[in-house]
């Protein structure tokens, strides 16, 4: 009996941007009395369906965009008399879908670090649950992962989560409700001796694959102290100093080392914690822009972001401060009209971004988004329309062919003009042009030529991931991305130091005063 773990995808690269976690973590979670788990990353290359035999555990990972091809995946093992597993967060919402349409013969909602060994004790039984309740573990619950395990050469930048959860509500994400707004917190420690194995094995660049790196603000701690709660301010204050006494470690590891995380906008006036990324060389970070306006902010329920030239200002901040910046932003929103495009890609230019990503508007399951879609999409009778028979409402079961590219119908313009506008956006921001001028931001013709790879891989990827405007260009995308992968993914490698010691740690006293600041 063997344990496959697959990570489902249409599309395989055959070099991966960034290591699917939840698969080395679960390969660590695998008791090892039952041996190393045959791992398979369909980011990489297709599963072999003639290494699944009678008797064996598949247990597959999905979020809502890869949900219909991991289906078929366990409808496959299932036939090939496998028991079949499925985890991740669209299985945690829907696990009746994995029931019906994908051959499962148990569903892992939540966490699943701690649950997978019993799940394993249980098949081995021949005895499974339906449903089994990971529930939302404590940070120093969450397992190390076996990079060991994972293929070599193959990945740009690997990931280590540091905190999971985020106190914030956006409507369009659901992070707040499946993983809680409690950050649940690592230890600095364990992060820093998963991130020594990575740098012994080879790798450089490591994504802190975390919901929200910024989980307190200084906002928060000054509106717990007017409320005079002692206690809640020695809360945050305590989760705020282990964010620096991680920093200060990461500062001490290999100087070749970059990372790159999540992070909410108002880190931009908190230029302490900046500084401190920059030491620790967290040299790039995603940050939720979602809007240029102060309606569509307010629209998505993230009025704590900046707008208008504030915005800029913001902005501007991370990076005169060394942190580079991936602004993400939504088009698509009720408060959108047509100038909003070229509005937002002139600030995206003003706040000096180093990347962009500019996505339609999307209800993901899970979200407020989500709730209030599905209730309006619904007739007198409660039917949503549909397309081939699957409502529109699971549009994720519909074939990619036939998938309609927009949910949200918009009051102002067609689905062709913001899919258009938003494809205008894009390539602006990545013609050549354009991403020669940001490319100043590194020193050598040679790093230059560098960031034009990686800027053009980095569009031609996501072109892929659902906004291209046809499937022509879809196909076109992929070929591109396909020869620009291999060239780039060698610009990531590291020579292996399989002697790297882990740093000496010693909690810094400075570290106390800071977070009391
Ligand atoms: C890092 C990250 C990224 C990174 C890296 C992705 C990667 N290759 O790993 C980047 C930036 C590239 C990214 C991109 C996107 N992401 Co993302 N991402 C995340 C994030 C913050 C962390 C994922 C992670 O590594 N977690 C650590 C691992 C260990 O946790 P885990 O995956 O949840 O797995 C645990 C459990 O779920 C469970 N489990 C998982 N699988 C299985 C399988 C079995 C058998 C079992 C038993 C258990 C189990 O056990 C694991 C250990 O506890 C999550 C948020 C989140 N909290 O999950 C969003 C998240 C997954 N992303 C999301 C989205 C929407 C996207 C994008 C579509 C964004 C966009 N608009 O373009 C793209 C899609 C990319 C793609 N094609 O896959 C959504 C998914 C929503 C949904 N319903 O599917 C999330 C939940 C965030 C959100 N805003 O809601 N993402
Ligand atoms: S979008 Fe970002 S800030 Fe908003 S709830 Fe999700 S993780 Fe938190």
């Amino acid at each position: 009996m063997r344990i496959h773990l697959v990570n489902p995808s249409d599309t395989s690269f055959g070099i991966g941007v960034i290591t699917p976690r939840w698969l080395y973590v679960l390969a660590a979670a695998t008791p090892a009395a039952h041996g190393d788990p045959v791992v398979t990353d369909e980011t990489l290359e297709q599963i072999q369906p003639g290494l699944i035999h009678r008797g064996d555990i598949v247990g597959i990972g999905i979020h809502t965009g890869n949900a219909l091809r991991g289906m078929e995946i366990g409808r496959m093992a299932r036939e090939r008399g496998a028991w079949v597993v499925y985890g991740g967060i669209h299985a945690t919402l829907y696990p009746d879908e994995a029931f019906e349409l994908g051959g499962a013969h148990a569903v892992v909602k939540g966490d699943g670090d701690v649950v997978w060994a019993k799940v394993i004790a249980d098949l081995v039984q021949g005895k499974p649950q339906a449903i089994y309740d990971g529930g939302r573990i404590s940070g120093e619950q969450f397992l190390p992962a076996r990079w060991d395990l994972a293929p070599r050469n193959r990945y740009m930048w690997a990931s280590v989560q540091t905190v999971r959860g985020c106190p914030k509500h956006c409507s369009f994400c659901s992070v707040w409700r499946t993983d809680g707004q409690k950050p649940r917190q690592r230890s600095s420690d364990i992060v820093i001796a998963e991130i020594v194995q990575l740098r012994r094995l080879g790798y450089r660049f490591i994504a802190l694959a975390d919901d929200n790196f910024y989980p307190v603000t200084l906002t928060d701690i000054r509106l717990a102290e007017k409320q005079g709660n002692a206690n809640r301010v020695a809360e945050l204050q305590a989760i705020r100093a282990e964010r620096f006494e991680l920093m200060e470690k990461l500062a001490k590891l290999p100087s070749d080392m970059v990372f790159f995380t999540q992070i909410t906008m108002e880190a931009g006036e908190d230029t302490q914690f900046l500084d401190a990324m920059r030491k620790g060389r967290i040299k790039g970070a995603l940050v939720g822009v979602e809007s240029v306006t102060a309606e569509g902010l307010k629209a998505v329920f993230k009025d704590f972001n900046s707008a208008g030239d504030d915005l800029a200002t913001r902005l501007s901040t991370f990076r005169e401060h060394g942190v580079h910046v991936l602004g993400s932003f939504i088009f698509g929103l009720p408060s959108d009209r047509t100038d909003t495009f070229a509005a937002t890609a002139a600030l995206a230019k003003q706040a000096n971004l180093t990347f962009a990503q500019f996505v339609m508007m999307t209800p993901f399951p899970g979200t407020v988004d989500f709730d209030r879609w599905e209730k309006n999409m619904a007739d007198a009778e409660g039917n949503p329309p549909n397309v081939d028979g699957v409502p529109l409402t699971r549009y994720w079961l519909i074939p990619a062919s036939v998938r309609p590219k927009m949910f949200t119908p918009h009051g102002t313009m067609t689905t062709q003009e913001i899919t258009e506008r938003t494809q205008g956006v894009w390539d602006n921001f990545y013609s050549l042009r354009e991403i020669w001028i940001r490319s100043k931001c590194v020193p050598t013709l040679r790093g230059r030529l560098a960031f034009l790879f990686i800027s053009k891989l980095y569009r031609q990827m996501y072109a892929n991931t659902g906004i291209s405007s046809d499937s022509a260009r879809r196909h076109k995308a992929t070929r591109v991305a396909l020869c620009l992968a291999v060239p780039c993914r060698k610009l990531f490698e590291g020579k292996p130091m399989p002697e790297l010691e882990m740093p000496v740690l010693r909690t810094s006293p400075d570290l106390v005063s800071i977070a009391a600041k």
